[in-house]
């Protein structure tokens, strides 16, 4: 905890090597409920690529008590060392010496989820990003790579389950009913990839066999009762493995692959080299307790960390500025294996949608960062879309860029270069321009700079000289400490449309090979393509082919056009989505002309609702509305009522409108044989649910029934939730029976009763706060447990903005309240919920005055946190 005036900033430029490396680690845990005690050895020698000058070696560690400590076999003098809050500092070492160290710590007590806690009746870790100070004395920085030796020690009874990163070596019995295992890691790591769990655990095995013919055992641990919930995670990583070998010639290279899941984690997973920790959320499925989009999220997370043994592990961040090195390269890996497993389109969209929604919000926020920052107050803050998601874009633009071939010999490249070391997003970059010949010396600025690019682009055809000129503009705004910003290189996809609606041949006056590749590098810049018979409508920004937001002066029927014939799948979802928009604004603004253009949006939704041809996933993503969150971003200042009404007023009229047709469509869709998860099953769920959301909104009797009689058919567990929500939001004479019997059927399975939770957190009604409140109460809910946090008051905070920024202020109160509460038992989840008030000045002035008073609260409080009081005055200062 922060006890200062205030906590101090880290700064990029700052970043010296340490002037001693440790080479060795050997750690023995003596686990107990109460006082476990660890046992480190480390060799250390000066660090040959530091230049200064350093007489005294800190050690960082807190929360540990000390217990004895030796240098070179003798414990050490007091005047040799000393102990403050922050670690462990060392006068004078000699250049190569072995330190030995024996601490306390109390796991039971640990309640902020880092380092080494308790979850349920286990023991775990977690290091990321600097938790291992909290388990011993050591250069907690990710550029000291050392080799592991683990060995554990434990109740045999309690714990017969005891792991930790590398390979298994001996294991035996001890006095006192106790055993031991130990580990080696045979690669060298950061502290931040360490890992131990000891509990009474039941696992399911595989194996695999690498290319090269290593055999390697797989293992998922869960307890006891989930066991038969683990199939689909392992076929994930199997598929994974595989994938890995085929796309980057990435094999695995120790003997095991561990996963365990727990239930009290402070995000998805970790990807502890050979040894990965997982929310159980992102493993455990059956078909009627997961939905699709779990068994969707768990194939993503369970490659996301494997592929990190590659990406992150066997080369891994020189510094914590460096993330995005890590984890944009992997999130994009991820999106890849996910697209090559299923729908390749849909996951775009979804990647897109996510990305608008919560990365341009940050972007456009105090909190907005670049995707390398160059300061920060407390780390585990900066695990931000915009280091992952928008890290993963720039990573794509780069592959994008150079094409398959030069991307994959410049991954060969960087693996080849860099294994076994610490390194840099520029590093990174540095093989892209070796591969490719070509200098990418301005994209690197996507690094460097916040803020979501704009481009204004404007179309001019010449019929006498039959040529098209699209001249491109681009700006970038300013964010907290950054103003006037360099042009970006901005690679712009696109294709032109002849009045059938088909592709015309691109001819650029400039002879590009690929011409359908704009490379906006200028603020201002103009492309000719030449050879065109008749005036083109452009589509512009195909496949997203960069994060940026894009205007051009589309007319309806153009929008309308688009979305009937670009062949570009992601533009023509994105041509509707705009028409969407549109239509919204309007009737927020309660426009006259809204009527009007509501009738024309449900014409073109009723043909594109009964298009015989139509693949039911896209056409899923064609017919769902833009979030509320999205429309706000679209609004000078957010009218959080209009936008939740004028959303409420379109699904109720297409509901209305095409009540029969719907109806029939949602028949046809109907469940048949045994649940399976592919993108065809997953698809036509979503657009069955989709239109049982209109027919709700129509308000017939038969269309409230019909979500009574899906929940009970309770053919899977998509088919239940969906129709929960849609009772749960409403004033169904049946709402509360369908809750109660929800819960009463699921109270034991923790996953399961998230979801209840956050029905009722995401509900519209006007008594949502109300019972929130009252659920906290629940016995299933627990205010120490990050996924009921996030299920209750993430949910209510995040995905229900109508509720949350009320008029009243309430929300804002109630949220600070917990944030509070929490930021004495788990910073990291209270600095995380307090994010949701990051957009305040978005608002009306009577809504600015409650959030800024909120947000003084949380600032001016004596001994915050440094997580909580980063996020509060970088939220009132930007
Ligand atoms: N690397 C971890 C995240 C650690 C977060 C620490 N606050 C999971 C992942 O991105 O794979
Ligand atoms: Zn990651």
């Amino acid at each position: 905890m922060w006890k200062e005036a205030s906590p101090r900033t880290i700064y990029l430029k700052d970043y010296q090597p340490v002037p001693w490396v440790i080479r060795t680690v050997d750690l023995d845990f003596r686990l107990h409920e109460k006082g476990t005690r660890v046992i480190s050895r480390l060799t250390l020698e000066r660090n040959p690529a530091f230049t200064g000058q350093a007489a005294e070696l800190r050690l960082d560690g807190e929360g540990l008590k000390p217990v004895w400590l030796r240098l070179d076999g003798s414990e050490l003098h007091g005047d040799a060392y000393g102990i403050d809050d922050q670690g462990l500092v060392l006068f004078n070492p000699p250049e190569q010496f072995v330190l030995e160290s024996e601490v306390e710590l109390a796991p039971e007590k640990n309640t902020t989820l880092q380092g080494l806690y308790r979850s349920g009746s286990m023991f775990c870790t977690q290091c990321e990003a600097e938790g291992f100070r909290h388990i011993t004395w050591y250069l907690d920085r990710p550029d000291v790579m050392a080799r592991f030796k683990v060995r554990l020690e434990a109740d045999r009874d309690k714990y017969p389950v005891l792991l930790s990163n590398g390979n298994p070596l001996e294991r035996g019995e001890l006095p006192d009913n106790r055993h031991y295992a130990e580990w080696e890691d045979p690669h060298p790591k950061p502290s931040y990839l360490f890992a131990l769990v000891a509990g009474k655990l039941k696992y399911i095995e595989d194996s695999f066999e690498t290319a090269s013919g290593r055999p390697v055992r797989l293992r998922i641990y869960v307890e006891p009762e989930n066991i038969d919930k683990c199939d689909h995670a392992m076929q994930s990583l199997i598929r994974s493995m595989r994938w890995d070998e085929e796309k980057y010639g990435r094999e695995y290279d120790l003997d095991v692959f561990n996963i365990v899941a727990v239930n009290d984690f402070n995000m998805g997973a970790m990807e502890n080299k050979g040894l990965n920790i997982f929310n159980s959320k992102y493993v455990l499925a059956r078909p009627d307790t997961a939905t699709d989009d779990d068994y969707l999220g768990i194939e993503a997370v369970i490659a996301h960390e494997y592929f990190h043994n590659w990406t992150g592990n066997r080369i891994t961040c020189r510094d914590w500025f460096q993330l995005s090195l890590k984890e944009g390269f992997t999130v994009y890996r991820d999106q890849e294996f996910s697209s090559d497993m299923g729908a390749r389109g849909i996951k775009r969209i979804d990647d897109v949608r996510m990305l608008r929604a919560h990365q341009f919000a940050e972007d456009d926020s105090p909190m907005a960062h670049p995707v390398r920052p160059a300061s920060y107050m407390e780390i585990n803050n900066f695990y931000t879309v915009t280091v992952y998601e928008k890290g993963a874009e720039v990573v794509r633009m780069q592959a994008n860029l150079l094409g398959p071939e030069l991307f994959r010999k410049a991954t060969d490249i960087y693996f080849d270069r860099f294994d076994g070391q610490a390194v840099t997003t520029d590093d990174f970059v540095r093989c892209m321009e070796d591969a490719s010949g070509r200098d990418l010396t301005q994209f690197r600025h996507w690094y460097d700079y916040a803020g979501t690019p704009e481009l204004t682009v404007q179309g001019e055809y010449h019929p006498d000289e039959q040529v098209y000129r699209l001249q491109v503009r681009q700006s970038v705004p300013d964010t907290p400490g950054q103003k006037n910003k360099p042009p970006f290189h901005i690679p712009l996809v696109v294709g032109l449309l002849d009045s059938h609606g088909r592709d015309m041949p691109l001819d650029r006056s400039d002879g590009s090979a690929r011409p359908e590749l704009l490379e906006v590098m200028e603020k201002e810049q103009t492309f000719e393509f030449r050879n065109l018979p008749e005036a083109p409508v452009p589509s512009l920004l195909r496949g997203f082919s960069a994060p940026v937001k894009l205007n051009y002066p589309y007319s309806d029927a153009e929008l309308v056009f688009l979305m009937a014939h670009d062949s570009d799948g992601f533009n023509r979802w994105d041509a509707g989505q705009e028409l969407a928009q549109r239509v919204l604004l309007k009737l927020v603004e309660q426009a006259p002309e809204g009527a009007d253009m509501l009738a024309e949006f449900t014409h073109a939704f009723h043909r594109a609702l009964d298009a015989a041809h139509s693949d039911p996933a896209l056409l899923s993503e064609v017919l769902s509305l833009p979030s509320e969150s999205l429309l706000g971003e679209r609004m000078e200042v957010v009218d959080v009522e209009g936008i939740h009404a004028a959303r409420e007023q379109v699904k109720a009229h297409i509901g209305k409108r095409l009540h029969d047709d719907l109806l029939s469509h949602y028949r046809d869709l109907g469940e048949e044989g045994e649940y399976q998860v592919t993108p065809e099953t997953i698809g036509r769920r979503r657009l069955k649910n989709l239109l049982l959301t209109y027919l709700t909104a129509s308000g017939s009797r038969e269309a409230v029934d019909l979500c009574v009689q899906q929940y009970q058919a309770g053919h899977n567990m998509t088919d239940v939730i969906h129709a929960l929500t849609l009772v749960a939001d409403g004033d169904h004479p049946a709402r509360q029976e369908l809750l109660d019997d929800f819960a009463a059927r699921w109270h034991a399975d923790p996953l399961v009763m998230d979801k209840w939770f956050s029905v009722q957190a995401r509900s519209s009604r006007k008594d949502t706060l109300e019972r929130v409140m009252a659920l906290q109460e629940h016995p299933a809910f627990s205010i120490t447990n990050p996924n009921k946090v996030r299920a209750l008051i993430g949910s209510f905070a995040m995905g229900n903005p109508f509720c949350f920024h009320s008029a009243d202020g309430k929300g804002y109160t109630f949220l600070v309240d917990k944030v509070l509460q929490l930021d004495g038992i788990n910073p990291q989840i209270a600095a995380r919920l307090l994010r949701s008030m990051a957009r305040w000045r978005h608002y009306d002035k009577a809504r600015r005055e409650l959030a800024r008073g909120q947000l003084e609260r949380v600032a001016g409080q004596n001994g915050i946190s440094r997580d909580v009081y980063e996020v509060a005055s970088k939220s009132l200062q930007g």
